[in-house]
């Protein structure tokens, strides 16, 4: 209606500004074609997550380790674990200080705090997004606890008598929470905190992160007792050293298995690393301005199959470079109209193709053309043949 009403000049004019802007960075950037607040160029990019617990900060960087960014820097005493669902746009962090399970957006913008009473010292924190749960170990308590990804229906799921709980992970499809003791054990149990098991008990000195890579059937840690990065099968057999040397005190561990990549964070080095999953090719992707790096997470990048710029989540045609959406031909076949007739091609009779299959001959009349006339010579043909009226 507002468009009706716009002077025609002025008009024209908003569009070619709108066209300037479209193509300039700045709104390129801010594209979020799956609306959950994170421009698409950062969700193709992926990001690195982590605690500054010395600084007091939560910061991302790109997966390469440049462009540092400080994403919540108020309100924190304490950050330790870590974990983000990319396809909310949202992160989800403890504080062990302030104790309390807090969220924001994925920019540091809309923090909110989930849990904010009876806790004593969360520390480790994953997710299960599918199922709507935050698990985390209150180390203060010893226990580990569930609620809502809003914070409602806190549960208590596993009490331990005695031990040193910091991280945790979660293999939903396996029904499996795994878990570590800083004194010297890897665990886990059902998601509801049933039939406990005692996965790794001997070889480890200060466990304090785990990783979940349930595809591959393994479980990885940091012990910044032993300075090591190991990893074993599910239940814990086939323990293997990956990184042995040049650790200082590695603290959270986080994995992208699109690149089959570990990350960590070293809290006395101060700094982020990463590796091969097999331990080779250690890189140190950020050192300098960190203070006390703590637990890590990752935002995989987020693929475009096509290579069209164009996202698999927000592309209609996730394998056909030169479409995004259906249009009237689906994916795999532009919507072209060859021979000018105004009817795009596809939609036009096949046996209205040339002798030699090209789509259409010039001249050649679409489909919906021919129903007339096909009705026309259709009742030429009854009344020629006397059939008209029927008369008797
Ligand atoms: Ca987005
Ligand atoms: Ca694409
Ligand atoms: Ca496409
Ligand atoms: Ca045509």
């Amino acid at each position: 209606m507002l468009i009706g009403i716009v002077h025609r000049p002025v008009h024209v004019a908003m569009v070619l500004v709108l066209m300037i802007l479209s193509r300039s960075d700045p709104a390129a950037m801010a594209q979020d074609c799956d609306g959950n607040g994170v421009p698409d160029a950062i969700d193709m990019a992926g990001r690195v997550y982590w605690t500054e617990n010395d600084a007091l900060k939560v910061q991302r960087s790109q997966l390469d380790g440049a462009n540092v960014e400080d994403l919540v820097t108020m309100g924190l005493m304490s950050p330790e674990g870590i974990a983000v669902d990319q396809a909310a746009g949202k992160m989800y962090w403890t504080d062990q200080s302030t104790k309390k399970v807090q969220r924001a957006n994925l920019d540091g913008t809309g923090v909110q705090d989930l849990v904010s009473s009876g806790l004593m010292s969360p520390y480790g924190l994953a997710l299960d997004v599918a199922a709507g749960k935050v698990y985390w170990v209150d180390n203060g308590v010893k226990k580990i606890q569930r609620a809502n990804l809003d914070g409602s229906n806190v549960e208590t799921i596993h009490t331990a008598a005695m031990g040193d709980l910091r991280g945790l992970d979660v293999d939903p499809a396996g029904g499996k929470i795994y878990w570590v003791d800083n004194n010297g054990k890897i665990l886990r149990a059902n998601l509801n905190g049933t039939s406990v098991e005692n996965l790794v008990t001997t070889g480890l000195m200060n466990p304090s992160d785990i990783a979940v890579d349930p595809a591959g059937g393994k479980i990885y840690w940091t012990d910044w007792g032993s300075q090591k990065i190991q990893r074993a099968n599910l239940n814990g057999t086939g323990v293997e050293d990956l990184v042995t040397t040049g650790l200082n005190f590695p603290v959270g561990i986080a994995l992208d298995l699109g690149t089959g990549r570990m990350y960590w964070t070293d809290n006395g080095d101060r700094t982020i690393m990463r590796a091969n999953l097999n331990g080779g090719n250690v890189q140190a992707m950020v050192n300098m301005g960190l203070d006390g790096p703590e637990y890590i997470a990752i935002a995989a990048p987020r693929p475009d199959t096509d290579g069209d710029g164009v996202m698999d989540d927000c592309d209609g045609c996730p394998n056909d470079p030169a479409k995004s959406e259906l249009g009237a031909c689906g994916c795999g076949q532009p919507d072209a109209d060859l021979n000018g007739d105004g009817v795009i091609d596809c939609l036009v009779s096949t046996n209205m193709m040339d002798t030699n299959g090209v789509c259409c001959a010039p001249n050649a009349m679409p489909t919906v053309g021919l129903i007339l006339p096909m009705v026309m010579i259709g009742w030429k043909y009854r009344r020629s043949r006397g059939f008209a009226g029927n008369k008797p």
